[in-house]
Parts: C-alpha cells; structure tokens; sequence
C-alpha cells in the first residue's frame, strides 16, 4: 500500500481567478479586479490604471512599485478578466459535480473577502455573500467532498489597498481578524481544514497585499510580512477555539532550488536564497518566532517593526497543525548570476536549469524536485505536508467535438504523482492530499491569460472575454478520474 486510505485527492481554484460575479450579491471589489490581462509569453505584463496623488492617471505594470498615494481605478471601459473568470459564481453545482465525478474528495477554493466584507472593514458582513458559501459548502457535503478553504488569496479589498497601504496597516489586519471571526463561526461544521494566508511568501507588492512602496521602502514590505504572520497565526488561534476539529495550515510558494555547482560560493548563494524565499516563512508559522539571522538582518537594515502588546504571544500560540505549498518549478541559484541564462518561474525569474525542460511559458519542468522539496520539508519541521497547488500551464485545443487531447498535462501528473507515491512509500514523508492547481480552467495568476490553462476541465472563455463559458471534460479529466479512483495506485 502506498497512499493512505483517506488521502486527500481534489483540485485547486482561487476566488479572484475562478468565482467571477464581480459586484454580485453584495460583493465590493478587490485589488485583482482591478487589474488588467496580460500576454506572458510575449513579456506584456498585467496592469493597475491608477490616479496618482496629483489628480493624474498612470498605468504600473502589476508587480511594479505603486507610489505612495497612488489609487488603482476600475475604468468601465477596459477589460478585466477576474469579473467574470470561468464564472463559479453562476456554474457552482454544476462544477461541484464536476469535482465528484472526477473522484474528487477535497475541493480547495477561496473564499472572496470581498463578497464577506464588500469594502474589507465593513460594520456589518454581507449576509448574501456568507449564505453563497453556504450553498457550496453543503453541495460539496452531499458530494462527500470536504471544502479545504484558503481564507485569503491574493484578494485584498481595493479600499483597504488604496485607502490604508493595505497590509502594512494595523487596520487592514484588524479587518482581517473580524473576516476570519466571521468565517469561522458561520461556517462551523462545515468546513474542517483551512489554509490562511496564500502563498505568503510572494506577497508584498501592491497586487497581492495593496502594498505602496515595496521595494524602495523595506520597513513597507517588512512590516506587511510581519502583519501577514500575525493575521496568519490569529486565523489558527480563532479556527482553534471555535472548533478543535479544525486542521489550520500555512501555504507557501515553496520553488524548490539548486546550487549551480559545488562551488562554495554557489552553496551558499542557495542556501540563503532558501532562507529568504521560504525557510523564513515556515519557520515562523511551525515554530512561532523569527529565527535569528532574520532578526539580525533586520537589526543590521536599521528595520524596526512595530508591535503591539502580545504580538510575541500570538505567534507562538499560532503555530499551524499542517504545512502546504504550491509546487511547479525549481530554481537555479549561483554567486553570479548574470553569468547564465535566465527563465521564468511562478512569480518570479531563475537561471534556466540545462538538465530540466521547460513549459512554453519558460516554467522548469521537475518532478524528482518534488521528491526533494517533500523530503526537505518534512526532515525540516515533521508535521504533515500537502500539495495544494502543481500543474502544468498550456495552451490547450478544443476539439469540435467538445474533445481536448491534452497528453501534455496528463505526463506531467503521472510524473508528479509518481514521484509523490514514491515519497510515501519509500521516504515516509506524512503526506496528507493533493490538489493540483486550476483543476478546471482559470484566469490566470501571474499574466491575467484564459489561454495559459491548468485544468481537466475545459472552459470555453478567451482572453478578451469571449466564449458561453461551457465546460468541457479534456482527456486528463479521464486520466485524473482513474488514478482518483485508484487512490494513486493506477497511474498508466
Ligand atoms: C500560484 C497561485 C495561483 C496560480 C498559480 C499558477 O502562484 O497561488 O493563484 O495562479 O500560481 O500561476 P499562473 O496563474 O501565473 O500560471
């Protein structure tokens, strides 16, 4: 036997890319509606249109530096692609039974703060928005699906962005800590595994957290980390106390990562890449505390955070039951970078691996790194590990017949899940589930493309808009079906 009896097998969406009805049933808007698409492969970055604080527009390339100030705007005559998505909103049964079919037992999605609390910091939530949630969680319930909900996924309220820097404020995690008081008592009973803050790693510019200044101001980006932690831990806290069944994880963007060589110098450079990127964050989610060379670096930077009374307290009561991480490429790190060539990779650009291909959106392609990365995080922190996000972005053919060949995606699972029953089977990792990213097709994160598609659903939706949103069953959805109903065990 390799994967547990239990083990968790869905799939992954996230409200701002899937769920759509932008402004319906009492929803009010978040940064990623107001931002543009893009063109990945042809480097046209996804835009904010923004009035800046002399009265004048100017459009920022989504992970620019916004200046202090600067409000994004919503004009009525662009195209926003998270408005409609693939449109949840209005297909939720019909996809829920989707999900089933396919052998689905875990269904991750977001919950949209927006559609709780239309402008984030709200008196009162919007009752329609809750009672929408409702609905999904009690369809998947007699779909013997269980909701793994992440409380928030790139979707900070456009208010608390524009009006308060988002979460560099105090107020904006204040905000955050009645949204998750509201989720976890109304959605008690309902939902019994969550993930707090999405990948909490990547998240400190204006397009995932409504952060001015990122980068020409540290104590910015610091002190948004550092109110992400607290939200995170608060989220653990509460989830706890309102329901000890409750099974609370952190989620991290993890990129796994080699050295260039054995050079020393290369090493190292991995290694403190390693550090930044994600040691950090997991660090302070397991354990409860900053580890020391972050506290010295801040110390040496002259960074001073501001905190409050029990702050120390809160984090280390807030430790999480479960680590997750997104999982699709890995990074090359060396002393000198410029030296070799560069590729891009989830959110951000590596050196291009000479051993490893590549997806047409320059992704490396690595399925034995996964094995790795599990290794590593296991040895690292021994609490149980999941694989909420891993997939393979493609342009995808529908047939006229409704049919999508699409070998491409179905080699990359069997390689990945391969890879992972080894880990059960031979490493011991403790394993909890799997949901592959964009199960279903998704506006996606990093270029605002519909043609840039993840899932073993096809939905018929373009970039500029176009398509009635049908949905169709690629040849994955089949293959997906098979090993879900073998429990990992039939993977040909
Ligand atoms: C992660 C996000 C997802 C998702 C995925 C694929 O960063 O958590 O929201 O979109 O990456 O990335 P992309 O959509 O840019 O291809």
């Amino acid at each position: 036997m390799s994967f547990p009896k239990g083990f968790l097998w869905g799939g992954a969406t996230a409200a701002n890319q899937y769920e759509g009805g932008y402004l319906s049933g009492g929803k009010g808007p978040a940064v990623a509606d107001a931002l543009t698409g893009g063109d990945g492969r042809n480097g046209i970055p996804r835009r904010f249109i923004c009035e800046l604080a002399d009265g004048t527009r100017k459009e920022f390339g989504g992970r620019d530096e916004i200046p202090a100030g600067a409000k994004a705007i919503i004009d009525p005559d662009v195209y926003y692609p998270s408005h409609v998505a693939t449109d949840f909103y209005h297909h939720w049964e019909e996809d829920l039974e989707l999900m089933a079919e396919m052998g689905c037992n875990v269904n991750r999605l977001s919950i949209n703060w927006t559609r709780i609390f239309p402008n984030g910091d709200d008196a009162e939530p919007n009752e329609e928005g809750i009672q929408f949630y409702i609905n999904v969680f009690k369809k998947c319930q007699e779909l013997g699906i269980e909701p793994l909900v992440t409380i928030y996924h790139f979707d900070c309220p456009l208010h608390l962005a524009n009006e308060y820097d988002g979460w560099v404020s105090r107020h904006t995690l204040e905000a955050f800590e009645r949204y998750c008081d509201v989720l976890f008592t109304r959605f008690k009973g309902l939902v019994h595994y969550w993930l707090t803050i999405n990948e909490i790693n990547i998240n400190t510019n204006f397009m995932m957290n409504g952060v001015h200044e990122h980068v020409s101001n540290k104590q910015n980006a610091e002190q948004c980390r550092y109110h992400l932690f607290l939200g995170s831990a608060y989220a653990v806290k509460k989830g706890h106390e309102v329901d000890p069944e409750n099974k609370i994880g952190l989620m991290i963007a993890h990129g796994g990562s080699y050295p260039w060589s054995c050079d020393p110098e290369d090493v190292w450079a991995e290694l403190d890449t390693a550090h930044h990127f994600k040691w950090f964050y997991g660090d302070v989610q397991v354990r409860g505390y900053y580890p020391a060379w972050k506290v010295l670096e801040l110390e040496r930077e002259g960074i001073e955070i501001a905190k409050e009374p029990g702050d120390d307290e809160l984090l280390r009561e807030g430790t999480v039951d479960f680590y997750s991480f997104s999982y699709y490429s890995t990074d090359v790190c060396a002393a000198h970078p410029e030296e070799h060539g560069a590729t891009d990779g989830n959110m951000h650009r590596s050196i291009a691996n000479p051993y490893l291909k590549q997806t047409e959106w320059g992704w490396t392609i690595d399925p034995l790194g996964l094995r790795i990365s599990l290794n590593q995080i296991w040895d690292r922190y021994q609490i149980p590990v999941m694989i909420v996000e891993n997939g393979f972005g493609a342009i995808d053919v529908r047939e006229e017949d409704g049919s999508v060949h699409d070998q491409g995606r179905i080699d990359y699972m069997r390689t990945h899940i391969k890879v992972m029953k080894d880990t059960v089977e031979l490493d011991g990792v403790d394993l909890m589930g799997y949901t592959p990213w964009g199960w279903i097709d998704v506006v996606s994160a990093g270029t605002g493309e519909m043609r840039k598609r993840y899932g073993f659903v096809y939905v018929d939706m373009d970039d500029d808009g176009n398509g009635d949103l049908s949905r169709s069953r690629k040849d994955s959805f089949y293959y997906m079906q098979k090993v879900y109903k073998s429990n990992g065990e039939d993977l040909d």
